[in-house]
């Protein structure tokens, strides 16, 4: 195995797509250990095939560089400021981002980026918990925050939110502002009929808590909520959004330290690469 991600055959100059790696998880609330999330999805990357079956499709044919890792931060706006200075300067040419988390906290970072790239831009994400507080333990940027961070700066009408399960009172209110399509109500199957139906006019960023999918699938995780998603709808998910103009999307909250098997790594890698091929 190797420091880069498998897939990554290309330059800098010459890539469409490039892989950043945030280890951050400083406000981590429970099992804290994303920080070597980055790592363990590289690593599981050496087990795939560059073919995909479901999408008939090879990923050698697209040029990919691995950026590698932000530096290692232990305060949060420290790795915001990195995260967005490296997305834009990796993205001045236009190209397709993949990030690599890291806790939630991290896509804040690129969204802040994209914004001031391209202005006018929707969120789609996938996860277990709403994630919209205003602060959590007393710090506004925290993985707990991160939807509500990303619907102030690109407004919540332009958040759209799937698979969520949990949340408190409280940062639920801000829901009724975004496009909030709970798991009780929205399972798999009517997501994608969602999916199907909805139109966004925008440049689109797809965000995944690796958390979304059920801990039997995906048990590497600081916040496991069970009641998830599988990991083969989840694929399916993922092929629907292709309609979308999407302009780079992440992994996040893969969690090593308590991921025995290596499957959630396994799972977030392969994401990755069903993720590039449906929309690069
Ligand atoms: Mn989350």
């Amino acid at each position: 195995m190797g420091d880069k991600f498998l897939f990554a055959n290309s330059e800098k100059e010459d890539a469409d797509v490039y892989i950043l790696g945030m280890p951050f998880d400083s406000t981590v609330s429970f099992k804290p250990g994303t920080r070597f999330g980055p790592r363990a999805i590289r690593d599981a990357s050496y087990n795939l095939e560059f073919y995909s079956m479901a999408l008939e499709r090879n990923i050698n044919n697209i040029k990919i560089f691995d950026a590698g890792d932000t530096d290692f931060y232990t305060n949060p706006q420290n790795a915001i400021s990195e995260i967005s200075e490296r997305t834009m300067e990796l993205l001045k040419s236009g190209k397709f981002i993949v990030g690599l988390g890291g806790e939630h906290t991290v896509s804040y970072g690129i969204v802040k980026a994209l914004k001031e790239i391209y202005k006018d831009i929707a969120v789609i994400q996938f996860d277990a918990h709403v994630d919209l507080r205003t602060e959590f333990d007393f710090e506004k940027f925290s993985h707990a925050c991160v939807m509500n961070l990303i619907g102030q700066d690109i407004g919540f009408e332009n958040v759209y939110q799937f698979g969520i399960r949990s949340g408190d009172e409280e940062e639920l209110k801000f829901a009724e502002k975004t496009n909030f399509f709970p798991l009780h109500k929205y399972d798999a199957a009517q997501i994608l009929e969602v999916l199907d139906e909805l139109n966004i006019d925008k440049k689109v960023y797809v965000t995944i808590d690796i958390d979304v999918l059920d801990p039997a699938y995906a048990p590497g995780t600081g916040t496991p909520e069970p009641g998830g998603i599988s990991s083969a709808d989840m694929f399916k998910i993922l092929n629907s959004l292709k309609k979308f103009d999407i302009i780079g999307f992440d992994v996040v909250e893969v969690n090593p330290m308590v991921d025995a098997s290596g499957i959630t790594a396994m799972m977030a890698a392969k994401i990755v690469r069903e993720g590039i091929l449906s929309f690069a």
